[in-house]
């Protein structure tokens, strides 16, 4: 796998489900990707030493996906100046998963975090792509063709039903 330059970070292993579309996409991108857990809450040091070094490490975006009291993209997001993309996963003894919508969405002026659709680590993993893919060429490229593919998908169902 080539060098990583994105970050996956998740806040336990339950998440991990939601959190390897993100992953699965970067593959089919080739573009190379770190993946581990981090808890805002559980090991709140882990995700400071994680934040701070990501840039020097070579990482140029971070998934972080988290649900519940979702505060690890937020908090993440506070410690680098790196683009920070959040999936608020939906939790098992969550509220329909607004909890995790909320804390990830509602963030204070000069701390963004772009945030994906509840449960959304596949659009995250594209987004990613595409903030890497803005200054590499290969990466730019294969997202070109992967937006023709859904271009040819709806022309072809659109086909498909038009009598
Ligand atoms: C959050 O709490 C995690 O991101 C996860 O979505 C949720 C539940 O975690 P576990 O209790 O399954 O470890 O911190």
């Amino acid at each position: 796998m080539s060098k990583p330059v994105v970050g996956i970070i998740m806040g336990s292993q339950s998440d991990l489900r939601v959190m390897k579309e993100a992953a699965e996409f970067l593959d089919e991108m080739g573009v190379g990707y770190e993946l581990t857990i981090v808890s805002a809450h559980r090991t709140p040091l882990r995700m400071v030493e994680y934040a701070t070094n990501a840039r020097k490490r070579g990482i140029k975006a971070i998934v972080a996906g988290a649900g519940g009291a979702a505060h690890l993209p937020g908090m993440v997001a506070s410690l680098t100046s790196l683009p920070v993309i959040g999936v608020p996963v939906k939790s098992s003894n969550s509220i329909d998963g607004w909890d995790s919508v909320l804390s990830i969405l509602q963030m204070p002026s000069g701390v963004p975090v772009a945030t994906v659709a509840l449960d959304g680590a596949r659009n995250a993993g594209i987004l990613a792509a595409q903030i890497i893919g803005s200054s590499d060429k290969e990466v730019g490229k294969k997202l070109d063709k992967f937006k023709q593919s859904l271009q040819r998908k709806v022309e072809s169902a659109a086909k498909n039903i038009e009598s």
